[in-house]
């Protein structure tokens, strides 16, 4: 298992490269979460057979589910880290809010249909967990016992923008449903902007 330095040390080499320039095409560097990831990724046990849908910000889920640093890290000088799909390490990544909610309930129906080995593992947001498409996932998850899970990582932003603030709610909807019984959450500060490095990158 990676340790929180080797992560932190991987998202460092990222910010040098995107620094320089070498990198055209967004990047989402995220720091201070890497004890919780690195946590529920030996809570599951994830392994193999099971799958990682993620969003723009997902080096960290690349790396613990095994996909070697050299080649993440070509896949990022080539522009994909928005959106890095590993199908052989079944990772699925979008850089569009709300894209993935879906999929993950609908692989994890047809996970338990055809029972198969396996479970899905959702990572998004705060403001992307406040989506409707996240409610109606995790509801048709929970009703169906389908293994999956929707791991949400709140930094309290979404951008720029306060998500507390977005909904005048100090909490996620599903703090205290029953509904947490498909979800993982912890809050963390990233340590990085919302994407880039905050500062102008001239090519
Ligand atoms: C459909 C869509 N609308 C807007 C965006 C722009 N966008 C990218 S990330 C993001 C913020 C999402 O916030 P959150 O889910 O809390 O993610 P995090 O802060 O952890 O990156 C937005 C609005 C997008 N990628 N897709």
């Amino acid at each position: 298992m990676l340790t929180q330095e080797d992560l932190i040390q991987f998202e460092n080499e990222i910010a040098g490269a995107f620094a320089k320039g070498l990198i055209k095409a967004p990047v989402h560097l995220r720091a201070g979460r890497e004890a919780e990831l690195i946590r529920l990724f030996q809570k599951y046990n994830i392994g193999p057979d099971d799958h990682i849908l993620g969003h723009w910000d997902s080096h960290e889920l690349c790396l613990l589910k095994g996909v070697p640093p050299d080649v993440l890290k070509q896949a990022i000088l080539d522009g994909r880290s928005i959106a890095l799909c590993f199908p052989e390490y079944r990772i699925y990544c979008s850089g569009i809010v709300g894209s993935l909610m879906g999929v993950a309930t609908g692989l994890a129906w047809a996970i338990k249909a055809r029972g198969e080995r396996g479970r899905v593992f959702l990572f998004c947001g705060d403001m992307s967990s406040e989506t409707g498409i996240f409610h109606e996932a995790v509801k048709y998850a929970v009703n169906f016992d389908l293994p999956a899970v929707f791991v949400v990582s709140d930094n309290g932003l979404s951008v720029m923008t306060d998500t507390r603030a977005a909904w005048g709610s100090r909490e996620p909807w599903f703090l205290g449903t029953r509904f947490v019984a498909k979800i993982e959450y912890f809050r963390y500060k990233n340590g990085w902007p919302h994407s880039g490095l905050g500062k102008l990158v001239k090519f």
